[in-house]
């Protein structure tokens, strides 16, 4: 059995959580374990965790998938580095009512940990009516998959992470053992 960990990163209140929401949703038959903390206000303290079982089409093999989000408040960046470290893919969840620079300043807080043929792009809140355009996002992230979301929604909740096992099992490297 393969163990593949996804990150899900992305700046404070992207949507990160709500992607894991849907999804526990959408698998609610395999999903077998879940850690989840939060603050009263709803956001994440530590990190969400939500394991997921099941049959990829990618390759026909059984995959035990395992997501995190990073944390998005500012005094938890010292845990990044480690969350960063031991990955298979990461989703960047491109907040689209937030400015490109701001949302620039959390992607390279992944530079020099994450390998960027091991990250999709995951154009969410595309519902709010001054959304950065896709064209725009779509050039900056050139070579790296972008795929639009209204994650409360759940729409390209499951195309985002399909996308990003893919990635997983075609970097070999990425695959953790299992011990
Ligand atoms: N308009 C809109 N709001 C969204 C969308 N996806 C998530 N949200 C909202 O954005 C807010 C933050 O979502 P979370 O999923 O908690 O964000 P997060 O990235 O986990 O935030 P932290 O844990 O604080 O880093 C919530 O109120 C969500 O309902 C979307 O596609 N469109
Ligand atoms: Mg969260």
């Amino acid at each position: 059995m393969r163990e593949l960990r996804i990150l899900y990163h992305g700046l404070g209140m992207a949507g990160k959580t709500t992607n894991l929401e849907r999804l526990k949703e959408i698998y609610k038959d395999t999903v077998y374990d879940r850690i989840h903390q939060q603050t009263n206000e709803g956001r994440t303290v530590y990190l969400d965790m939500l394991m997921l079982k099941f049959q990829t089409r990618v390759q026909g093999l059984y995959v035990m998938i395992s997501l995190f989000t990073t944390p998005g408040q500012q005094r938890f960046k010292i845990l990044r580095p480690w969350l960063f470290g031991n990955t298979s893919a990461v989703v960047f969840v491109f907040d689209s009512s937030r400015s490109m620079q701001e949302n620039m300043e959390s992607f390279h807080e992944m530079e020099g940990i994450v390998s960027m043929n091991k990250v999709v792009v995951q154009a969410n809140k595309r519902d709010i009516p001054d959304a950065v355009p896709l064209e725009v996002i779509k050039e900056t992230f050139d070579g790296i998959p972008v795929i639009p979301a209204i994650a409360k929604d759940g729409f390209g909740v499951l195309e985002t992470l399909k996308e990003a096992i893919k990635m997983a099992l075609t970097n070999e490297e990425g695959v953790v053992r299992p011990s």
